[in-house]
């Protein structure tokens, strides 16, 4: 049936509807009252392009001084007072867009001039030393692909949740800076000297205690993220960067490094960022983040339809490279190896796939990821029976997603009673 001429557009269609099922194909936005060339006037589904002007008949925006995203682009962080979560459901490869990187600040984000912002390494070393931002851009620079992740990171117990509400505090990014290494060669630090103090310049003052050897290994003062000066967000002009470890030790608005012989027991070391393991016993510099993997497609609020499924997710571990991701399609009794998409990086966010025919049935499917070290990812149950059921700190247990006979996908909230 020929459309004259589009009358009136009357609704958007509701999100639960299938836009595939009604239009066969095309992708429509609204519901248009018509007019056909016999005059009749009908209510037709209309395609996207009939309602937006057609982009081939008019000068597009011209180059611009900033990139944008579509506006039919939706993704953004969850914030709560504390922090803002990352849309792990919405990524593509293994890169948080710098913009939805994930926050937590203590205090707030600082406002900081780079101009009168230093860095003081001093202590146990054999010649303190002050750093502008132009003195660290000067020493040979590295950069690295890893992600931070908050030891925070786990939400749990009812069956709305989203990848992004369930472990959204964490993210992934190129990161450009200087080795701490260089650094450490430059102040001369001393034989005996065994821990560092790490300062930030915001109004929490946030410090922890390092292990030197960590800084001879592989921490990074970072200035640049993902091709561009560091977010004021993720700690302009540079933050201490400990690839793998707990996000909490990766310092940002460094202002001060002291090096020491012991550990300086600050708050974030004591009373923050310590587990319980049972007996009324907790760790302390609990740093490695443990493998974990989650399943971010299909999840909620999506819904399946019956036939071939990739599985989707993401994989990690603080301690080296993803060897080995599992996925069962039937609730934890058989396990198949799913494909890893390159690269496989250390101590990086790493994408897992897996083709599965879905026939209707109602199931729950789940991942397990395991590392070079041979460590594999728990069940929640496990963790608790490891710490006792007091949760806290460093929560990376096997996540669900219940499958429903009419393809609606919920969280399993955990069963450990
Ligand atoms: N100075 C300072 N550094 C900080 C924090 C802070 O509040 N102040 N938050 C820490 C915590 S708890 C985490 S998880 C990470 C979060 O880094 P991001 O906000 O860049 O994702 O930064 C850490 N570094
Ligand atoms: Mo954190």
């Amino acid at each position: 049936m020929k459309i004259d001429k589009i009358i009136e557009i009357t609704q958007r269609f509701p999100e639960k509807l299938s836009r595939r099922k009604l239009l066969g194909g095309a992708a429509t936005a609204a519901v248009a009252i018509v007019q056909t060339a016999k005059g009749q006037t009908i209510q037709k589904a209309v395609p996207e392009n009939a309602i937006y002007e057609d982009p081939t008949k008019k000068l597009g925006t011209l180059a611009g001084e900033i990139g944008t995203r579509s506006p039919f682009v939706k993704s953004v962080k969850k914030p709560s007072d504390i922090s803002s979560r990352s849309p792990l459901q919405d990524f593509y490869g293994i890169i948080t867009p710098s913009d939805l990187h994930f926050e937590r600040h203590h205090a707030g984000v600082p406002v900081i001039n780079p101009n009168k912002h230093e860095l003081v390494i001093h202590g146990l070393v054999e010649k303190p030393l002050v750093f502008t931002l132009a003195d660290l851009k000067r020493f040979p620079s590295v950069s690295r692909i890893a992600f931070i992740e908050c030891s925070g990171n786990f939400r749990g117990g009812k069956e709305n949740l989203t990848p992004q509400e369930i472990c959204g505090l964490t993210s992934q990014s190129e990161w450009t800076g200087v080795k701490l290494s260089t650094l450490f060669r430059e102040v001369g630090v001393k034989p005996n000297a065994s821990w560092f103090l790490a300062e930030g310049g915001d109004a929490a003052v946030m410090t922890r205690s390092i292990p030197v050897k960590k800084g001879w290994e592989d921490s990074i003062i970072a200035y640049a993220q993902n091709g561009e000066p560091i977010r004021p967000e993720q700690g302009y002009p540079f933050r201490l960067f400990n690839p793998g470890w707990e996000g909490n030790t990766s310092v940002k608005w460094l202002r001060r490094l002291e090096l020491s012989d012991t550990p300086y027991y600050t708050r974030e070391e004591t009373s923050k960022y310590t587990e319980p393991i049972k007996d009324g016993k907790f760790r302390i510099f609990s740093f490695d983040i443990d493998a974990r993997s989650i399943i971010t497609f299909p999840s909620f609020p999506q819904q399946v339809e019956k036939g071939w499924i990739e599985i989707r997710g993401l994989a990690w571990s603080g301690r080296g490279k993803v060897v080995k991701v599992e996925v069962s399609t039937d609730a934890g009794k058989n396990w198949q190896i799913a494909q890893l998409n390159d690269p496989i990086l250390d101590k990086a966010h790493v994408q897992f796939r897996h083709l599965w025919q879905w026939k209707g049935e109602e199931t729950e499917i789940l991942s397990r990821v395991t590392d070079e070290t041979g460590y594999t990812q728990p069940t929640l149950k496990q963790l608790f029976e490891a710490r006792g059921n007091d949760g806290g700190y460093h929560m990376n247990p096997i996540t669900a997603w219940q499958i429903k006979k009419d393809g609606k996908v919920l969280f399993k909230p955990e069963t450990f009673k």
